[in-house]
């Protein structure tokens, strides 16, 4: 699926993605999700052709043709799996899909979620000028987003977030790095705390929990952990170190519903405040992040938003839409909540394979 324009990050520039799909036949019911993986394993280590890889030779032998009581177990079938965390989130989130069909309830109830309507920002990436951000800032405010982050590298950092600032004195505003600094940027990290932001995202190291410990001990800024944290163990760690004030929690980097639901846990009993991440979903995954940010501990805006601002259209019916006031209204109706529309991903397929017991 092409993007409706290209999205500049410190660590790469996707133009398309190569949507990869599981859908589950199980009990006569069908289940969607979607593996949030780019092309390249430049934001983390899996990419679209190792995705294929796992599910293929290792996540099929161990699942299907299994017997499972609830979504949840499926992940337990998958244990021996070190990391591939995105692959696992695919399947598993489509079980949650075919469970919430089965109880018939909506998939955010069978979570535990409590909102009806998700707050919602945007993540803007970065731009050659900064009038040309600053206009984008501005229609995004216009439409009702409700917090808006920038994304960031070396160059194009400090002096283009002051005048996003001046421009909007007033506005819910973040920065997010992707791992573009060091501790030797210490100095300049510093100065982001004339800029008045929410937090800033994961400015060191993608695997680093010590420098971003050292790091927040001279910062007002709150450091948010997104690339760090891949499961509970390591938010509990990031939060004991203070490596992070804030945690940005994605189906895909923790591994799926069960686990996200784990990160909220620990973070919600130590008062971090918790918010969800984006990978430039399909209106697949992006459903799917509707129903975990109905989670209580979900008090942040985060970086969903509507379809349109991705795709010329998408493969979800309706599609998803952001009201005024910059929220997402959540869908009562079982499962996911929206229409998978097959017509169109048939249309857009290049490769299928099947499994059956
Ligand atoms: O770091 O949060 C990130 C997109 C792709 C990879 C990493 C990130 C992002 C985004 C976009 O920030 C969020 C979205 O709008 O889906
Ligand atoms: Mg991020």
């Amino acid at each position: 699926m092409r993007l409706k324009a290209p999205f500049e990050t410190s660590s790469s520039i996707t133009r398309d993605r190569r949507v990869l799909l599981i859908e589950v036949g199980s009990d006569g019911l069908s289940g969607w999700g979607e593996i949030t993986v780019d092309d390249d394993p430049f934001y983390n280590s899996e990419t679209t052709d190792t995705a294929w890889h796992i599910l293929r030779d290792f996540i099929v032998p161990l699942t299907v043709g299994k017997t499972v009581a609830t979504a949840q177990e499926v992940g337990t079938l998958m244990s021996r799996i070190r990391g591939h965390e995105m692959a696992r989130a695919g399947l598993e989130n489509a079980l949650w899909d075919i469970e919430s069909q089965q109880k018939d309830v909506p998939l955010h109830k069978l979570l535990g979620g409590t909102l009806t309507e998700i707050p919602c920002g945007v993540s803007l990436g970065i731009q050659p000028r900064v009038e040309l951000l600053i206009t984008k800032v501005g229609e995004e405010l216009e439409a009702g987003y409700q917090r808006i982050k920038l994304k960031i590298k070396p160059g194009n950092d400090l002096e283009t977030v002051k005048e996003v600032r001046k421009a909007f004195p007033a506005a819910k505003l973040m920065v997010d790095a992707n791992s573009a600094y060091g501790l030797q940027d210490a100095a300049l990290l510093r100065e982001f705390d004339t800029c008045d932001l929410l937090m800033i995202e994961q400015p060191l190291a993608w695997d680093e929990l010590y420098e971003h410990a050292t790091l927040q001990a001279q910062l007002q800024t709150p450091i948010c952990l997104d690339e760090c944290i891949h499961n509970a163990r390591h938010a509990v760690a990031a939060i004991e170190l203070g490596a992070c004030r804030v945690i940005n929690l994605k189906l895909g980097r923790v591994g799926g519903h069960s686990e996200a639901k784990r990160v909220h846990d620990v973070c919600r009993e130590r008062t971090i405040p918790v918010w969800c991440g984006g990978m430039l979903e399909s209106g697949i995954g992006r459903v799917h992040n509707i129903a975990m940010s109905t989670l209580p501990g979900f008090v942040l805006p985060g970086d969903v938003s509507a379809s349109q601002r991705y795709w010329q259209e998408d493969i979800i019916e309706p599609e998803v839409e952001v009201t005024a006031r910059g929220t997402i209204q959540v869908p009562e109706s079982p499962g996911l909540g929206y229409s998978v529309r097959h017509d169109r991903i048939e249309r857009l397929t290049v490769q299928t394979a099947t499994w059956r017991s």
